[in-house]
């Protein structure tokens, strides 16, 4: 009998409602839920295609152990047994702080996995903790710690009501956003503008999402300049909220100071928007009622994304607009979360480097890792639902080689990918189709949601035999290594009965255990909502929460930092700010004829994990777009082979030649090259190379306050492929 199951997709922050049928354990199709009481029907084709994921012929479903080039079918004991052995052995050798972890973007819509594998690696006394958030965004984390007193006090626009928004380096009628809740971002926009405001897009591409508002290009990876003019024009003609300043801010003067001197008129000879433009901005901006300024990727991979966000971030305050209707909001969870992770410590800025890069949300930085390894600081990893050769930096295959000296490297995954081909032991989690969850931790705990809601779902199949949730991964390897979790002895052994009964043959002995959905219904009721079974009776399409409150965060005790003010010149920012600027606008100059690189996400495709999608991957779309007159130039047309190559690698691959494109910019989609991946049948027929082997890794290529790696406005040289066709599918094997 076929089944509808109502659930939500978590594939990417939008969380779309989805409406799964299912019949005798195995989904048959995946459609829009269209009564989820914020997506309302939207869902994009990754959300409906995951059924290929789902019943993939190539999924692991049992531990498998690499024996020469072999893989071997284990036991979950026999896993245990050895991985627990081979990391007490480096434990007791190099000390805990020689394991690592590595964790991918997929786990952070797992909300049980973080808590377990904390816990795990406290146990183990590492904080190596190694991932993407330094590809994506660890340069916001680090701001609003500095400014508002915790990493997870995070703003987002009051898209609902907003009269002037301007998003800067993000695409969201594709990316669905980061860091906020906007599942239908297109229609949402759209709606701003139908009500007589503004939205703008600043980016070096004419994106999808500019079709609802305005656009702008900016040469990659000069958004400080404009935040600077932008912020410092704003200053000069008036347009600051001097009561909101006095009353909930310090440090005002010195931010004043510290854009003086960048003008409208300096900015644009390097950032290609005229000082009249600007200026029209910001009078429009001052004169809306509500407006929000938003960036993503696009800034926080350049090589200022901390300076540029505190700049972002302060126009928003200055102005008058955080914590106002239609301005940005300071989101309430089910519970403070900013707070609760400011008492545990762990994730502050507390940890500096021997190389003094800093550790953002207990992150090292992912670019440093070639070197810590090969250094012998890191000689295991567990790498958590990650990819880390497509989508981190990889000078050349630098990080390749790097792992392959890894005494262990165990993957947790659904496949075998590119960085599962050189893991000692792979170990299969479910799909999210087969765990229970509530939405995304910075939606549910933090409230960063423009429209709250909460929406609880059960697996809407159970997963295969040999497969075993993250979390509880962490507990079989704690037992394995008669670690305790929780610093408790007691604790420890009974996550250790726990882990026993979750997947013990007998019914009854299962019904004993604490399993996901008996946590995930505590949580939804310590924080006051119903639990998970009325969730599932009276709300399966989601639940309204009513509208975020404004006025609640400026002068209450939600402000964190030590003397309750908004803090708008961290001395950190401050220290270097000018000779910063200006040696780099310098640059700028110099380079200004320079090729940039960019990179495109695409509907169709999820960071390196929907490769293997046969209905979303048909052809490749690796292109490396280029502007019209640029490929003129270079002597490039649609279709003809462009060799790429910066100072530590050049790929080869197709051109598409768009007047999407700023002159002087080529955008690659990112997080291709999968030549190699047998364990990734499909994938394998679509190879398309890896642009990140263009950048490189290093102090020198990331950021200082934030460990950011620097993957968007790296300089490039674009040139016909010397010989064509036949050195292409060489290279893609
Ligand atoms: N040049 C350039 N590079 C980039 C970017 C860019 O914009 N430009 N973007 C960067 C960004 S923002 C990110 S987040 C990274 C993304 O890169 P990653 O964080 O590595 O994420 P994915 O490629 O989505 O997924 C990696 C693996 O997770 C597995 N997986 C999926 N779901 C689950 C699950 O539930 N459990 C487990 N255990 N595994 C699962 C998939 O099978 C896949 O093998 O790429 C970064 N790389
Ligand atoms: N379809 C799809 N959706 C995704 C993902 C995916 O891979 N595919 N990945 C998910 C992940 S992990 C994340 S973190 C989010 C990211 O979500 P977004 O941040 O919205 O990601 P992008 O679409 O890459 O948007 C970055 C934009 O910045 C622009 N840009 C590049 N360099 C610069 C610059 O120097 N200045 C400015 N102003 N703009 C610049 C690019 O042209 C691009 O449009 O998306 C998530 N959603
Ligand atoms: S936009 Fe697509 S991928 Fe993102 S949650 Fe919705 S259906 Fe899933
Ligand atoms: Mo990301």
């Amino acid at each position: 009998m076929v089944e509808t199951k109502y659930t939500f997709c978590r594939i990417c922050e939008a969380t779309c409602g989805l409406a799964v049928q299912v019949e005798d354990n195995r989904v048959r199709k995946i459609e829009p839920d269209r009564e989820h009481v914020v997506s309302e029907g939207f869902v994009c084709v990754k959300g409906t295609h995951f059924d290929e994921v789902q019943n993939s012929p190539d999924r692991v479903t049992t531990p498998l152990k690499r024996v020469g080039d072999r893989w071997q079918e284990i036991t979950w004991d026999q896993a245990a047994a050895e991985i627990g052995e081979k990391l007490n052995a480096l434990r007791s050798r190099h000390g805990g702080g020689s394991i690592a972890h590595f964790v991918g973007s997929p786990a952070g819509a797992n909300v049980l996995s973080p808590m377990f594998r904390n816990a795990f690696f406290k146990a183990l006394g590492s904080n190596r903790m190694y991932g993407t958030p330094t590809t994506d965004t660890t340069n916001k984390f680090r701001v609003n710690e500095d400014m508002y007193g915790s990493p997870f006090r995070l703003a987002f626009p009051d898209v609902n009501h907003t009269r002037f928004l301007m998003v800067i380096g993000a695409n969201p009628a594709v990316s669905g956003n980061t860091l906020y809740h906007l599942p239908r971002a297109r229609s949402r926009m759209g709606e701003i503008v139908r009500r007589g405001g503004r939205v703008v897009f600043i980016n070096p591409r004419r994106v999808e999402s500019a079709a609802v508002g305005e656009h702008d290009f900016i040469r990659p990876d000069t958004d400080i300049y404009f935040l600077a003019a932008f912020l410092n024009e704003m200053i000069h003609s008036g347009h600051v909220a001097t009561s909101v300043v006095a009353d909930h801010c310090r440090g005002f003067e010195l931010l004043r100071d510290a854009v003086d001197g960048w003008t409208p008129e300096r900015q644009q000879a390097v950032t290609g928007i005229s000082a009249a433009r600007l200026r029209e901005l910001v009078a429009a901006h001052a004169a809306a009622d509500g407006a929000a300024l938003y960036m993503a990727t696009g800034v926080n991979q350049g090589r200022h994304g901390t300076l540029c966000f505190w700049l972002l971030e302060c126009i928003n305050v200055v102005s008058g607009n955080l914590d106002r209707r239609g301005g940005t909001l300071m989101g309430e969870g089910l519970f403070d979360m900013a707070r609760e992770v400011n008492k545990e410590g762990q994730m502050l800025l507390q940890y500096q480097r021997r190389d003094g890069l800093p550790t953002v949300v207990g992150n090292h930085p992912s670019g440093m890792l070639a070197d810590d390894i090969l250094a012998g600081d890191v000689r295991a990893i567990i790498v958590e639902a990650s990819n880390p050769f497509l989508a981190c930096s990889n000078p050349g295959g630098r990080l390749e080689q790097a792992f392959a000296e890894l005494d262990l490297l165990v993957c947790i995954d659904l496949f075998r990918n590119e960085v599962g081909n050189l893991a000692h032991y792979i170990l299969p989690a479910p799909t999210w189709l087969e765990r229970a969850e509530i939405p995304y931790a910075l939606q549910s705990f933090a409230g960063n949601n423009p429209t709250p809601y909460m929406i609880y779902s059960d697996a809407v199949v159970e997963s295969p035999p040999g497969v075993r949730h993250e979390w509880w991964i962490y507990c079989r390897l704690a037992r394995a290594m008669g670690l305790p979790l929780f610093d408790s002895r007691l604790a420890g052994w009974l996550l250790g009965l726990n882990d026993r009964l979750v997947y013990s043959r007998h019914r009854w002995l299962r019904r004993l255990a604490l399993t996901p959905e008996k946590m995930l219904n505590g949580m939804l009721k310590k924080a006051g909502l119903p639990g998970r079974k009325l969730f599932l009776e009276k709300h399966p399409h989601g639940m309204l929460l009513g509208e975020n409150r404004t006025g609640t965060f400026l002068g209450t005790d939600r402000v964190l930092t030590q003397d309750g003010k908004v803090n708008l010149a961290p001395d950190a920012y401050l220290e270097n700010f000018d000779a910063t600027l200006a040696s780099a606008f310098q640059e700028e100059l110099a380079n200004r004829d320079r090729f940039k690189l960019i990179g495109k996400r695409e509907i169709r495709r999820i960071n390196t994990s929907s490769a293997n999608v046969p209905r979303l991957v048909k052809q490749t779309s690796n292109f490396c777009y280029i502007h019209p007159a640029d490929a003129r130039e270079v002597g490039l047309g649609d279709g003809d082979l462009a060799t790429v190559a910066s100072d530590y690698d050049s790929i080869t691959l197709p051109v598409k030649v768009s007047d999407e494109m700023m002159p002087r910019t080529i955008a690659i989609p990112q997080c291709w090259g999968h030549a190699r991946a047998d364990g990734l049948s499909h994938a394998r027929k679509f190879p398309g190379v890896n642009s990140n082997l263009l950048a490189g890794d290093g102090p020198d290529n990331i950021e200082p306050l934030s460990g950011m790696s620097h993957l968007s406005g790296i300089l490039v040289t674009v040139s016909p492929a010397a010989c064509d066709k036949v050195w292409n599918e060489q290279k893609n094997g």
